[in-house]
């Protein structure tokens, strides 16, 4: 069993002007190729690892060397990622809408608090809306390719929403603006996905 690249199911032009083709295509063709790659070169050269599932992998992660964990970090990320896009416009289910709201006070504060926390990530990582096994709204912010669904999170639980701050992710069309990224993925956000994360 080895782990393969999920296609998008848009072109890459789709999410211009907000993500531009080329980063696309390189994002997705190259890093997250790499990510598989390298992942599969990791759990074929390490038995135990064999046969396990991503999840498993990631609910396990302390346990594996640091090439796995960049690696399946890496892998589910950029899955995830790639469904959370959407070339046309979608909102929020009521559910997730109402939950939002009583949490953050707005939609509009809580994509302030979502920028905020995804600027001030130093360095390479994502920024994830999660709801925590309490059912508690929370967000949070990874370095590298961690997650919260690794063991190892400082806040665990199931990842409702997420956005890549690499620079991979935006330097083509955004150089240094990583805010500007920020804000302009509110624009190809599929919000009917983050919605189904949430579970309504
Ligand atoms: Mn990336």
């Amino acid at each position: 069993m080895s782990f393969t690249l999920p296609a998008i199911p848009f072109a890459p032009a789709a999410l211009e002007p907000h993500i531009d083709a080329k980063t696309m295509e390189i994002h997705h063709g190259k890093h997250h190729q790499a990510y598989i790659t390298n992942l599969n070169n990791a759990v074929a050269a390490t038995p135990a690892l064999q046969g396990q599932s991503l999840e498993d992998l990631l609910a396990t992660i302390s346990q594996h060397a640091p090439v796995v964990r960049n690696n399946a970090g890496g892998h589910w990320n950029h899955s995830f990622f790639w469904n959370l896009l959407s070339p046309t416009p979608t909102t929020p289910s009521a559910a997730l809408s109402d939950a939002i709201a009583s949490t953050f006070g707005s939609l509009e504060a809580f994509k302030k608090a979502f920028e905020k926390e995804g600027l001030a990530r130093f360095g390479s990582g994502w920024v994830w809306l999660v709801k925590t096994p309490e059912g508690k709204l929370v967000i949070t912010s990874t370095p590298n390719q961690d997650n919260p669904l690794m063991d190892s999170a400082p806040v665990k639980g199931t990842p409702i929403l997420g956005n890549d701050v690499w620079e991979h992710a935006y330097y083509l069309h955004y150089q240094n603006r990583r805010a500007d990224y920020l804000k302009a993925f509110w624009n190809v956000l599929n919000w009917h996905q983050a919605s189904a994360h949430f579970g309504a």
